[in-house]
């Protein structure tokens, strides 16, 4: 039976660059030497990655008319992609040796829903173990950038449902963020740096908690 598979994070407020090395991570991780051979790496993202994902970030991020969700019930949505999505598609592969690398995961439902709109940490925490059934990230690496840069970076782009909560939501969102990779022991990344600077410190730090024996498989990871 293949030994379990890595599972990668990337966290942080919308335009911090995630999307950008994630798809730098995808080139680089399958040639970095750090995957067993035979392992794939399944790269994904919450909310989105599962066919019913797809379906509830629709409606979580542009719904239609007055479809759009209180509180709790995007706390719940958010809940629900994150169960079907580790059911579905991140417990399987780690099942079978692959590694995941995420865009997004339970972090990001503490920062926004908890930190953001204030709902309580605690209940965000109980429905977290229910959504993963206790499968927590093996590395979370949160990219860092000040909320004045990040809009600063999305331009003119139109904002989502979420985004458009406007400044002092997502200043709290984004100090949400800072105040749970010290309680968790998260990796931060400064992404105000270059892209290809910010590139080389998420290598080394994946290259770092990597080192010596292979995945730091989290205790809590196996459930
Ligand atoms: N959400 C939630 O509330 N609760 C949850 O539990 C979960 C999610 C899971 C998902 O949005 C929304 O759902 C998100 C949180 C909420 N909403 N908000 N706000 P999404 O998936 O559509 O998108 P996003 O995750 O918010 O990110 P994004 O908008 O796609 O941005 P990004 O991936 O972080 O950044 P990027 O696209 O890679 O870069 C942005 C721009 O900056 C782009 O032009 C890049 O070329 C540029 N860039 C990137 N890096 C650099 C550097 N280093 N220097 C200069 N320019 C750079």
């Amino acid at each position: 039976m293949a030994e379990r598979g890595c599972f990668l994070v990337l966290e942080g407020i919308d335009g911090c660059g995630k999307t950008t090395q994630l798809e730098r991570l995808r080139a680089w991780l399958p040639s970095s030497g750090l995957m067993p051979p035979g392992a794939e790496l399944v790269v994904t993202r919450e909310p989105g990655g599962t066919g019913l994902g797809l379906a509830l970030r629709q409606l979580l991020l542009h719904p239609p008319g007055d479809a759009a969700p209180g509180s709790t019930a995007e706390l719940l949505l958010y809940a629900a992609d994150r169960a079907q999505h580790v059911q579905q598609c991140i417990a399987p592969a780690l099942a079978a040796g692959h590694w995941v690398l995420s865009d997004r995961f339970s972090g990001s439902t503490a920062a926004y829903q908890g930190h953001g709109r204030g709902l309580p940490l605690a209940l965000i925490d109980q429905l977290a173990a229910i959504a993963t059934g206790g499968l927590r990230p093996d590395l979370t690496l949160l990219l860092e950038l000040p909320l004045a840069e990040a809009l600063r970076r999305r331009g003119a782009r139109p904002a989502d449902r979420i985004e458009a909560g406007g400044d002092a939501f997502l200043q709290r969102v984004c100090a949400g963020f800072s105040t749970l990779a010290h309680q968790q022991g998260w990796c931060r990344i400064d992404a105000g740096q270059s892209l290809e600077a910010v590139t080389a410190a998420i290598q080394a730090a994946i290259e770092d908690a990597l080192a010596g024996d292979g995945c730091p498989l989290a205790p809590q990871a196996h459930g």
